[in-house]
């Protein structure tokens, strides 16, 4: 459901100054105890960040689509490590549940993944299934009574902090492929669960991602979401969406590395000038702002089209491998604006060129969107 406008830029406003006077102040401090106090966490929880894309029967913001990107696009405008906090609960942590869920599990989960009390992860990933997600081998055998979990889920965002975790494994091991996947609600508690260490990271230190074990873990029937063997389509949608979401993120990111270069090249001066009157300087400051604005416009046609009930997978895609694919050369030009001090770490520039290469893998590599893309475009065409 879309906000009215007045209220919709009330709380656009609210997350701009959030970014702007919580989070900026305490990028270094988490980047540095690789944590987010949890006070902040705290106060995302009070502001409704857990449950934009809730609905709001169930105690969540309900935003439209393309209101969840204009939220994404303020919230990019700090380190990425503040978004992952709530991430999962906005986008593939429960997304399958609010598209596929029953009511009596929509009403026993939702409530708490708005609020922030349950956090959630999406556990597809694994050592042998990356790209070819289709491929898992976890395997959730029904033995009479419950589904038998047994494997292993590898690089699971936010895995040591959820209470709930959104589980493909495969129920019928006779069919290869997304077939025999189906997807499940697998509490944190449940017995034979166990989550690895938080792996180190090139970037977005205070975001976690852990292996999370299934050792003859139990699952009730009324734990599947969707049908048998509709696992995988349930993992493809909800990463349609969520590929949308984070296209916004890096978008918002390379407004905010355009706006520090805007700043630094007026300030610093060689040759006797700013270097911001240098012609070489302004090209690429320009290529950055041209490169982020049609990302920007990219991302919003495909969030209406959505909004207006569109099968927009390719779109999305698009989006992802056009937006994540900018903001590594928005970054990668800001590390050269500012020179020497791009490289080290008290400017933060560095960070954020380390922060911003994940995006090019998660949710679908760059080679994944692009064959996406392609299959796309090519449906219907062969004989
Ligand atoms: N929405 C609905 N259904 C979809 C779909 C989508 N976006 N994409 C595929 N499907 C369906 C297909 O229609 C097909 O259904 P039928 O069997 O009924 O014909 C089925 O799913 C299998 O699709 P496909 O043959 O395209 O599967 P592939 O194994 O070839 O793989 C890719 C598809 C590569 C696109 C998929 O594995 C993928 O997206 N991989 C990347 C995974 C990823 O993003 N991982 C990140 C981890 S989460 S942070």
């Amino acid at each position: 459901m879309a906000l009215d406008p007045e209220t919709r830029s009330q709380f656009l406003a609210t997350i701009r100054r959030f970014v702007d006077e919580r989070l900026r102040p305490l990028e270094a401090k988490v980047a540095e105890d690789d944590a987010v106090p949890d006070d902040v966490l705290a106060e995302m929880k009070a502001l409704g960040l857990y449950g934009v894309s809730i609905p709001e029967a169930y105690g969540g913001l309900g935003l439209s689509m393309e209101e969840e990107c204009l939220t994404a696009f303020e919230l990019g405008r700090c380190s990425p490590a503040f978004r992952s906090a709530f991430g999962t609960n906005v986008g593939i942590g429960s997304q399958g549940l609010v598209m596929f869920g029953t009511d009596e599990q929509k009403a026993r989960y939702l409530p708490g993944i708005a609020s922030g009390e349950i956090v959630t992860s999406f556990a597809l990933t694994e050592p042998e299934a990356g790209s070819d997600s289709g491929a898992v081998r976890t395997q959730a055998i029904w033995d009479g009574s419950a589904y038998v979990l047994k494997g292993g889920k590898r690089y699971i965002t936010n895995a040591n902090k959820a209470h709930l975790f959104t589980v493909m494994a495969r129920t019928n091991p006779d069919v290869k492929g997304g077939g025999g996947v189906s997807a499940f609600l697998v509490p944190r508690d449940s017995k034979g669960l166990s989550i690895g260490k938080p792996e180190k990271k090139m970037g977005q230190q205070g975001a976690h991602i852990c292996d999370v074990n299934f050792d003859d873990v139990r699952v009730g029937p009324e734990q599947r979401l969707g049908n048998e063997g509709e696992g995988f389509k349930v993992a493809m949608q909800v990463l349609d969406r969520g590929r949308l979401h984070i296209a916004a993120v890096c978008c918002g990111v390379a407004e905010r590395l355009i706006e520090e270069c805007v700043r630094y090249a007026g300030e610093r001066k060689q040759f006797g000038q700013a270097i911001a009157s240098f012609q070489m300087i302004q090209a690429q400051m320009a290529d950055s702002r041209t490169e982020a604005y049609a990302a920007r416009c990219m991302i919003l046609d495909a969030a209406k089209r959505r909004d207006a009930g569109e099968n927009v997978t390719m779109l999305a895609s698009c989006a992802k491998l056009f937006a994540s694919e900018m903001v590594g050369r928005v970054a990668d030009r800001a590390v050269q604006i500012f020179g020497g001090a791009g490289y080290v770490a008290d400017y933060g520039i560095e960070r954020f060129y380390r922060d911003v290469r994940i995006f090019r893998i998660y949710e679908g590599t760059s080679e994944i969107q692009r064959l996406v893309i392609a299959r796309e475009m090519m449906k219907g065409a062969q004989a």
